[in-house]
């Protein structure tokens, strides 16, 4: 093999040793810059006599365009490369379907909140919907709630502007006030009637009152249970002849029908409202699945204290009612096994839509 030949391969193979495009400008160095092997060999051509200088001056030619040919070869195999590196990089698979809207859907609480509303609705229960701002009268004292008792404390309630100074007004803590105002309503309307009719004041022909107030509620509380806003759902049943035997068959039902487990049981604990007298917590016992034979609290619930009665317009002498309230925040936890209330307001979409 001759010298040119010799350099032509050598600067092949410093080509095809350069992985970048920086290594491969200094491998070119080495043969084509300015004291490279191909310019030294043409400043030799200086030397030699006039019929020798054409003829290598030809080959010498020929060496470097080889040269050239093959640093071209590889400039384009290294940009060739960068390319299919980039090109997988950002690949796109077009066959993917396009992004679309999330569906959205019903918060587990609302579930329930339905559930409870289509319940007590298929047992002729009116639903109410009324302030979340309360005064004093219709979510305390309507409700036979003494001035000393800790749920008017500043600790417990949140009291906002309007009112009087002795009476402030507050958000609700309990769905209860929106009965009395339900009641009350229904009273009015019931006696115009009546005095229209020229009957006397409900000569025996007022109709039940059958309602359930589902709503948010506030307290000054906040934990893994407990959180400042948070679901009550009251029921209130009055009437002539409405007697505990009622709560209890009413209440069974719901609860049967809400966990869809028919031999759940109830228990009622002897408790204390200041709204209901007698009252009794009431607790339910399933009787299989993973809560199985624990006794578990659900509700509060007693009959009507007659101060109450008398606030809605009537003669406790005549009328007589039952009233409960439960938490559907807790009945959302049980029934779908969530031990952590927080997990419902945190607004976590991951969790939210495990329930639809
Ligand atoms: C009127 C008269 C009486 C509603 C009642 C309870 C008992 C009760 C709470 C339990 C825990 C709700 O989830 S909770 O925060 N409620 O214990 N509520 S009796 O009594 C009324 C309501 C309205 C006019």
């Amino acid at each position: 093999m001759n010298e040119l030949n010799v350099v032509v391969d050598s600067a092949k193979v410093a080509f095809e040793k350069a992985l970048t495009p920086a290594d491969l400008e200094n491998a070119k160095a080495l043969f084509l810059g300015k004291s490279g092997r191909i310019t030294e060999l043409m400043k030799g051509l200086a030397a030699l006599p006039v019929d020798e200088k054409k003829s290598r001056g030809a080959a010498i030619n020929l060496a470097k365009q080889a040269i050239e040919t093959a640093l071209n070869n590889r400039r384009q195999a290294l940009a060739d490369a960068e390319l299919q590196i980039q090109l997988q990089a950002e690949a796109l698979d077009v066959t993917l379907p396009g992004r679309q809207r999330g569906q959205g859907g019903l918060h587990p609480v609302s579930i329930t909140l339905e559930r409870i509303e289509a319940i007590f609705g298929s047992m002729g229960f009116e639903v109410a919907q009324g302030p979340e701002i309360e005064t004093d009268w219709f979510n305390f004292t309507a409700l036979n709630t003494p001035e000393d008792h800790p749920a008017r404390s500043m600790h417990d309630t949140f009291y906002v502007e309007g009112g009087s100074a002795a009476a402030p007004n507050l958000l609700r803590t309990h769905t209860s006030p929106m009965q009395i105002r339900h009641a009350v309503q229904h009273v009015k309307r019931h006696r115009a009637d009546a005095e229209q009719a020229g009957e006397g004041l409900f000569s025996g022909s007022m109709p039940e009152i059958r309602v359930i107030a589902p709503g948010r509620t506030y307290r000054v509380d906040s934990d893994a249970t407990h959180s400042p806003m948070f679901h009550q759902c009251e029921g209130l049943w009055v009437g002539e002849n409405i007697s505990f035997k009622d709560l209890k068959f009413v209440f069974t039902d719901f609860c049967r029908t809400f966990f869809e487990s028919d031999d759940l049981v109830l228990r009622f604990r002897p408790s204390f409202f200041p709204f209901t007298e007698p009252s009794a917590e009431i607790d339910i016992q399933f009787q299989s699945g993973p809560l199985s034979g624990r006794w578990l609290e659900v509700a509060g619930s007693g009959q009507v204290h007659p101060n109450v009665i008398r606030n809605m317009g009537l003669d406790p002498e005549k009328y007589i009612g039952f009233a409960f309230g439960m938490g559907p925040d807790r009945l959302t936890m049980l029934r779908y096994g969530v031990n952590d209330l927080r997990l419902f307001f945190d607004g976590d979409i991951r969790f939210l839509s495990q329930f639809q």
